[in-house]
């Protein structure tokens, strides 16, 4: 063999050797997200008003920042009673796409977090604002990226028996940077076991198409592990009204036959889906997971995976296209059994923006080449998202001070006088607050 043949395939060998520099540069190690951080808050009933019995709820969170996730959730723990253990809620839950399809300029169709590496933008005090503080910075980080904020969330109850209550929650949000655009991620957990998904479009106006309606639709894959994960059902609730009659039912049907697959919201038929658990509350209720949208409309455009707005399959976390919402109606089509099993749900939320002056300015700021539109100002946040509410996982109202039970008469202590504790029998005086009514003196 030629001395220089030899010598080329040297230096073949010696490029692709792993450790060598060039080898680093083709073999380059996976990205590995940080590890994520747990955030653990307590509400206490005394708070805001109310008293006994419950001492308060808690929220546990482990929370997570990672290439094309942006801000997301990796388990989700809730006390009905602080004297409780946790019970789990989610296993993971994030943003699975955003997707701009522009209206005008049709092959403008963006998947701002699969098809870019947007990291997400650093955060400070101001961000924070009055009720919140940042969270460390990712373990390799070097600015924070994340808001820990407590709120007070307007009224949670009030009646004419025992006042008033506020309600609070725990938020955590982190905002996408991606190019022009900015997306606020927030995740928020209520005193009362409610969890509320936002994303909000914020930023600039694209380039070029400033003045351009496109739709911002997030789509989102929630794995809920509903205290006994491997063992939740999912149900398709509709409410349908007889417009002939006066007349109208409540649907609770298995989803889609009880197989994996995709429905529409019917904004007529208040849809939602159920995820129900094997586990009873102890009025002996199962402890359930409302999925409710809340919307301005439906994305529908060309792309199958927008041809439905609520979708459950089974949980195939080590499939590499699993979590590619794009990829959701090929996941559906061996339509595994969705009962008695570990459910993703899959929902999206859409914001259509129609460009107004509001968004911005032009001509108002340096122009840095020829054709610059010298762009000024920051459109305002638009959010969307959903909620998921328990049902039956508290027995009663949370945080409701109930009239203790009254010393029963002699004479009603008899086998047969059962009554329900929160109703006192007719004519029992009532100790109540002063200036309160007890519900069974009402004037
Ligand atoms: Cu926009």
């Amino acid at each position: 063999m030629p001395r220089s043949i030899v010598a080329i395939l040297f230096i073949m060998i010696l490029a692709l050797a792993p450790g060598s520099a060039r080898a680093q540069r083709y073999f380059r190690a996976p990205i590995v997200d940080p590890p994520s951080q747990e955030v653990t808050t307590e509400f206490l009933v005394n708070d805001s008003g109310g008293v006994e019995p419950r001492k308060g709820t808690a929220w546990k969170i482990h929370v997570a920042r990672g290439l094309h996730k942006g801000l997301y959730i990796t388990g989700a723990w809730f006390k009905r009673n602080l004297a409780e253990d946790w019970i789990k809620i989610l296993n993971d839950a994030r943003i699975a796409e955003l997707f701009v399809p522009y209206h005008q300029s049709s092959y403008i169709r963006y998947y701002d977090l699969t098809s870019f590496s947007f990291p997400l933008a650093p955060v400070q005090a101001e961000d924070a604002g009055p009720f919140g503080t940042l969270l460390p910075p990712f373990q390799g980080d070097t600015t924070a990226t994340v808001v820990k904020e407590l709120r007070d969330r307007g009224v949670a109850w009030k009646d004419y028996a025992h006042g008033v209550r506020r309600g609070k929650e725990l938020v955590i949000w982190g905002a996408l940077e991606a190019g022009n655009y900015m997306y606020l991620m927030s995740y928020s957990f209520h005193d009362d076991g409610t969890i509320a998904f936002r994303v909000g479009a914020t930023g600039q106006n694209l380039p070029g198409h400033r003045q351009e309606a496109h739709v911002h639709s997030a789509h989102w894959r929630i794995d809920i592990d509903l205290v006994d994960g491997a063992k939740n059902s999912a149900m398709l609730m509709r409410h349908v009204e007889d417009l002939a009659s006066l007349s109208s039912v409540d649907v609770k049907e298995p989803f889609n036959r009880g197989f994996e697959g995709g429905v529409p919201w019917d904004p007529k038929e208040f849809t939602m889906v159920r995820v129900q658990s094997e586990r009873k509350n102890p009025r002996g209720e199962p402890i359930s997971y409302d999925l409710m949208p809340l919307r301005y409309g439906s994305p529908r455009h060309n792309e199958e995976f927008t041809h439905n707005d609520l979708w459950v399959s089974q949980s195939h976390p080590d499939r590499p296209m699993e979590f590619l919402f794009a990829n959701l109606p090929n996941i559906v089509k061996d339509e595994e059994v969705v009962e008695q099993t570990d459910l993703v749900l899959w929902c999206n939320s859409a914001v259509h923006h129609e460009p107004r002056n509001e968004d911005g300015k032009p001509d108002s700021a340096p122009r840095f080449w020829p054709g610059d539109d010298a762009w000024e100002g920051s459109a305002i946040v638009m959010w969307s998202g959903f909620d998921l509410k328990p049902r039956n996982l508290f027995d009663r109202t949370p945080f409701y001070p109930y009239t203790p039970v009254p010393p029963r008469p002699l004479a009603d202590q008899r086998p047969d006088a059962i009554r329900d504790e929160a109703t006192p029998p007719a004519g029992t005086a009532v100790e109540a607050p002063p200036g309160q009514i007890p519900p069974n003196r009402r004037e």
